[in-house]
């Protein structure tokens, strides 16, 4: 199916039919859509509030066997990407919800994978046969082609956000999964052994609280996920922690990256270019590429702490990356 008219009316008919025939389409019909004058996304600024997602990802629990689905996970879809599985053009958002006793198989896939425990204590998920403690708030990666898989050994449904590079992986005809292995039961693993794929949202915060009371009230408090090494976690995506002051409100600018934010604590509003969107603890936004960002933590008394993930190191390695601050 082709996603915009190539055929030129002006042309003869049989002309335009021998074109066709040969696969030679005119590209001068197309050039506007191809190199449009300014940017442009399909993906519009988005909340998806945790209040009506949790009773449908628990029913998802009680509906779906998770032998069945593998990997039990509600899609953020773009309500401008309706049918594509993205939160945005190049990324990926999912809610996974897994249950006390039960475990997702082994397997691993080129796509890489981030997470952000959003409820429940007890589950854990292995990379590489090293297992990493899932805690509220916790940062967990699982880079290309590395075997993963998750287990729950607490009493209540443990529900975490997933980010993946999929949109930009399918681009190249990259994506695909290994067969499906089950799941060993992991020994522990220390916290330096975790260190290379999990960063507790304990250490981060108080991080982050540090960094508050260091910054000038002009200036805002963010961390961005780094490796040992100082690189992004994952090639393709990069991910942040931000902690808004009481009655902060923090211009972020805007950039050719896509973002997702997931609120951990606090409440708030975020401007997404021409949109307001109000967020509590659980919530999930999307500001797409291009759009300027500004968050407000309104008039509440207390700190709010939001993570997001991006596209930033893709876009910067393939040359495309600008930025406006204001
Ligand atoms: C996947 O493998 C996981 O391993 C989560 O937990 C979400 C979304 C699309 C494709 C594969 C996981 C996924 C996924």
């Amino acid at each position: 199916m082709s996603v915009f008219v190539t055929r030129d009316e002006t042309l003869p008919p049989a002309y335009s039919q021998a074109l066709e025939s040969h696969a030679l389409p005119p590209l001068w019909t197309a050039l506007h859509v191809l190199l449009p004058k300014e940017r442009v996304t399909a993906a519009v600024p988005h909340r998806w509030s945790w209040r009506e997602a949790r009773p449908l990802l628990h029913e998802a629990a009680r509906l779906v066997p998770i032998e069945q689905a593998e990997r039990r996970v509600l899609v953020l879809e773009n309500p401008g990407l309706k049918g594509m599985y993205r939160i945005t053009s190049t990324l990926f958002a999912g809610l996974q919800v897994i249950l006390p006793g039960e475990t997702a198989p082994s397997h691993h896939h080129t796509p890489a994978a981030l997470r952000l425990i959003v409820e429940g204590e007890g589950a854990f998920t292995t990379v590489d046969g090293i297992k990493c403690t899932m805690e509220r708030g916790d940062f967990i990666i699982t880079p290309p082609m590395r075997w993963h898989d998750h287990g729950h050994e607490g009493a209540t449904p443990v529900v975490w956000l997933d980010g993946l590079d999929i949109p930009l992986v399918r681009a190249f005809d990259a994506s695909w999964v290994s067969p499906l292995r089950p799941a060993r039961v992991p020994e522990p693993a220390s916290d330096a052994a975790q260190a290379e794929f999990r960063w507790p949202w304990r250490a981060t915060r108080g991080a982050l609280e540090g960094l508050a009371a260091s910054t000038p009230k002009d200036r805002p408090v963010t961390r961005a996920y780094v490796t040992l090494t100082g690189a992004p976690p994952v090639a393709t995506m990069g991910a942040d922690a931000h902690w808004l002051r009481p009655g902060e409100r923090a211009r972020a600018g805007r950039s050719t990256a896509g973002r997702v934010f997931h609120v951990i604590e606090g409440r708030g509003r975020s401007r997404i270019g021409e949109t307001e969107l109000a967020w509590e603890p659980g919530d999930t936004f999307v500001a797409p590429p291009w759009h300027w960002i500004q968050h407000d933590n309104g008039s509440a008394g207390e700190p709010a702490c939001l993570f997001s993930f991006n596209d930033e190191p893709a876009i910067r390695a393939l040359g495309l990356w600008q930025e406006e601050r204001p």
